[in-house]
Formats: structure tokens, sequence, C-alpha cells
């Protein structure tokens, strides 16, 4: 559907909305400067996601795993939220039954003002400890490699949902009783490629929500939401809001 014409029944629907639930994925960072991961600027070195976010290739090469994330640690250090972070902040604070479930772990929706939400597959500014498993937050940039935790002094990882990772449990239960309580669900920027998350739009729809799509192309979602609004989240995003 053409954006012109979904455009105006979305923004009806966007203020007659008594719960509205956001799901977001790389799309909406990458008018930051923030890389996708399926993209042609989602690889490093030649890697892809899938080869270095997983248990066992930080088992393998924890080295290689660091030296990956602090190439994304610098790049994100000097990115700041878009138009569209800030709309969807906005949302929130118009809306007194949102909430906000981000696949992305740059932490822009935090800096953007978003409060009410889940970083379903964590945040690259917090590390965790494989032996004691507490979790700080950490912004250096780079991170010294191989981290070690001060208190126990086990080696530190990202505070990251990996491939083969289960998600945290009051994510999941949270993000589920979002979806099946929403009226309108706005799902921005993800390929819908990586489970649960791309589940979770027909868990609002078979729940009787109105869901729309927010992508540059068809993806998966595409035949699935009321209508898609086929642009960049930065310029469409922004017109949803009323001012
Ligand atoms: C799990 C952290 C249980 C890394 C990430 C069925 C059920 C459950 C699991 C599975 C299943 N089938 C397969 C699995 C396994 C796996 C999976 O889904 N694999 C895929 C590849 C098939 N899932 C898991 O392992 C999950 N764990 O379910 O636990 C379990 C346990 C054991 C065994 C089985 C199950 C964990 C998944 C989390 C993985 N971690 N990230 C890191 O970031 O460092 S996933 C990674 O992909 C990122 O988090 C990213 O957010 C996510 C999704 O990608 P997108 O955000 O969608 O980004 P992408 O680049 O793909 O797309 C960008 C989109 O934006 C595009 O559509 C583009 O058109 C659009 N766009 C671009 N520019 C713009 C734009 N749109 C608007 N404006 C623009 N300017
Ligand atoms: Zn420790």
């Amino acid at each position: 559907m053409a954006p012109g014409s979904g455009l105006g029944l979305v923004r009806e629907k966007l203020a007659a909305a008594q719960g509205v639930v956001v799901l977001t994925g790389a799309g909406i960072s990458a008018d930051s400067g923030v890389p996708t991961f399926r993209g042609t600027d989602g690889l490093w070195r030649n890697f892809r996601a899938e080869d270095l976010a997983t248990p066992g290739a930080f088992a393998q090469d924890p080295r290689l795993v660091w030296e990956w994330y602090n190439w994304r640690r610098e790049l994100i250090a000097t990115k700041r939220p878009n138009a569209a972070h800030e709309a969807v902040a906005e949302m929130e604070r118009q809306h007194p039954q949102f909430w906000l479930i981000t696949q992305n772990v740059d932490g822009l929706h935090r800096a953007a003002g978003s409060r009410k939400l889940s970083e379903i597959h964590g945040n690259i500014w917090m590390v965790r400890c494989t032996g004691c498993r507490r979790v700080v937050e950490n912004r250096d940039v780079p991170i010294q490699i191989l981290p070690k935790c001060t208190a126990c002094h086990s080696l530190l990882r990202p505070h990251i949902v990996w491939f083969g990772e289960s998600l945290a449990e009051e994510d999941l239960r949270r993000s589920d009783a979002a979806l099946r309580s929403c009226d309108l669900c706005l799902i921005i920027g993800t390929s819908g490629v990586v489970y649960p998350a791309a589940g979770f739009a027909s868990i609002a729809k078979e729940a009787g929500a109105f869901v729309v799509e927010i992508n540059l192309d068809v993806t998966p979602h595409t035949s699935l939401v009321d209508v898609s609004l086929q642009g960049r989240a930065k310029d469409v995003v922004p017109l949803l809001v009323c001012a």
C-alpha cells in the first residue's frame, strides 16, 4: 500500500489506540549510521553476525568475538538517536499503555528517552561475568581485551543474547503480555527472520491488533500486516505522531 493512503489511517489508529506496542530492528538505527545485519553494510572482516554472535564462537575465540564487539562499540559510541527513535519516545509519552520491544543492542532508544522497553537481545554497553554472572555497565571504547571480572577475575562477555541462547524469561513474559493486550502494533525496520521476535507480529495479529509495518523492503511480515508503509523510518515514523 503506498505510504500516502495508509499514512492517514495509521495516524488515526495511533491517535485512537488504547494499547500500543512497537517492535524495532536494525532498520530504525540505520538512519543513525549503525550498520544493519543483513544489508551489505553488516559485514566485518567478511564474518556475519551468525558466525560471531554465538556461544561456540566465543568459547573458541573470545578475542575475535571481543574484537568484533569493540568494532561495534567504537562505531555505535559516535551515533545518536534519529527522528524515528524520538518519535517512538513521544508515542510512549502520549500513550499510558505502551511498550517498546527492540531487537537492537545499540542503546539508541534509551538515549532518545524511551523507558518502557525490553531490549530483548541485550545491550552492547552491558557486560556479564562468565563466572559469577554479575552484569555491569561498561562504556570503555575500546574495552580492554580480554576483560576480567573485578570480583572473581573470570572472563567477561557481552550481555547480549547470542544465536542458540534463550531470551530472558522476563523479556519474553513482558513482550507476550504487551502483544496480547495491544490494539495497535507497529513493526519498524526488521527483516523478520530472527526468532522468536519474528513471531511477535502474529501474536498481536491473532489477539486482534491492527498491525503496521514500516520498512524499506518487503519482508515476511508484509503479507501479514494490515498496512505496510514503505520508506525510511526517520521519514515515516515522525509523520505518525501528532505533535
Ligand atoms: C532462541 C545479538 C531458544 C547479536 C541477535 C524458532 C524459534 C526459536 C529460535 C529459532 C527458531 N528458528 C531458528 C531459531 C534460532 C535463532 C534464529 O532465529 N535464527 C535465524 C537466523 C533463523 N534464534 C535464536 O537463536 C534466538 N534464541 O530463540 O532461544 C532456542 C535456544 C536454543 C535453540 C533453539 C532455540 C536468539 C536470537 C537472538 C540472536 N541475537 N543479536 C548482536 O547484535 O551482537 S539477532 C540480530 O538479528 C540482531 O539482534 C538483530 O536485531 C536481529 C534481527 O535482525 P534485524 O534487526 O531485523 O536487522 P536486519 O539487518 O536483519 O534487517 C534490517 C531491516 O531494516 C531490513 O528489513 C531492512 O529492509 C530494514 N531497513 C534498513 N534500513 C531501513 C530499514 N527500514 C526502515 N528504515 C530504514 N532506514
Ligand atoms: Zn565474576
